[in-house]
């Protein structure tokens, strides 16, 4: 049975890609690295640092760990410009529903995001203080596909992972919640998960699922 739902933040509940596409690809083009949507869409759930790393694949120099700290510093401060321009109005659709529907079920809600800037980000959207727990990128030293984000979240939840679903947009994340022992619903056509829809828009899919797997 489903005690709890854990959401990836970035691309489940709000659609944070664009601001983070602008952030990377200022940064790529001031230091002459070709970037585009398609490499965009391999960051996707992978960590900060990691990210860089694929976005430097195509620089025709070698960045020193301490000069790539300052690339990775400069695109989050370009980041953090166009997510502090995020509202409630930003919520993806379909999302808030299906949270007020786990609330009211009295199954518990949590948010399993590798982002850094997770606590900006829910401020902004207006659900501070809406989650049961907040597992995110200042919690845990292994990014997914490593579980670690899904498991500490449970843990903070105290429910068994095997109660848990997970919803994710990467397919990074969807590995993440495979190894923690959780069932996995993919949205944007993640790939892998036990489960799949296009977006939350589709309530009355996602309640069947609770039922079914209840
Ligand atoms: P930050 P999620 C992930 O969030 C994003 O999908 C990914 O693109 C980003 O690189 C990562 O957070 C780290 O974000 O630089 O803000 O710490 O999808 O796991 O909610
Ligand atoms: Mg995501």
């Amino acid at each position: 049975m489903i005690k709890a739902v854990i959401f990836d933040l970035d691309g489940v509940i709000v659609s944070t890609d664009d601001c983070h596409y602008c952030a990377w690809k200022k940064m790529a083009d001031e230091e002459g690295v070709y970037f585009d949507r398609k490499i965009n869409n391999r960051l996707r759930g992978v960590s900060r640092m990691a990210s860089l790393d694929i976005v430097l694949e195509r620089a025709e120099k070698e960045y020193s760990e301490s000069e790539k700290q300052a690339l990775a510093e400069r695109k989050n401060n370009y980041y953090k410009d166009l997510i502090c321009e995020l509202t409630p109005n930003d919520i993806l659709p379909g999302a808030l529903k299906v949270l007020e529907n786990l609330k009211e079920n009295g199954i518990k809600i949590a948010i399993g995001s590798s982002s850094k800037n997770t606590p900006i980000i829910l401020k902004q959207i207006g659900l501070d203080n809406f989650f049961d727990a907040v597992s995110d990128g200042n919690n845990i030293t292994h990014s997914k596909p490593n579980p670690e984000v899904f498991l500490k979240a449970a843990e903070m939840l105290k429910i068994a992972p095997l109660d848990c679903m997970i919803v994710e947009d990467a397919d990074a994340g969807i590995e993440a919640g495979k190894r923690a022992g959780m069932k996995t619903l993919s949205v944007q056509g993640a790939k892998g998960a036990d489960y799949e829809m296009h977006s939350l828009e589709d309530i009355d899919f996602f309640n069947r699922l609770l039922k079914q797997i209840a």
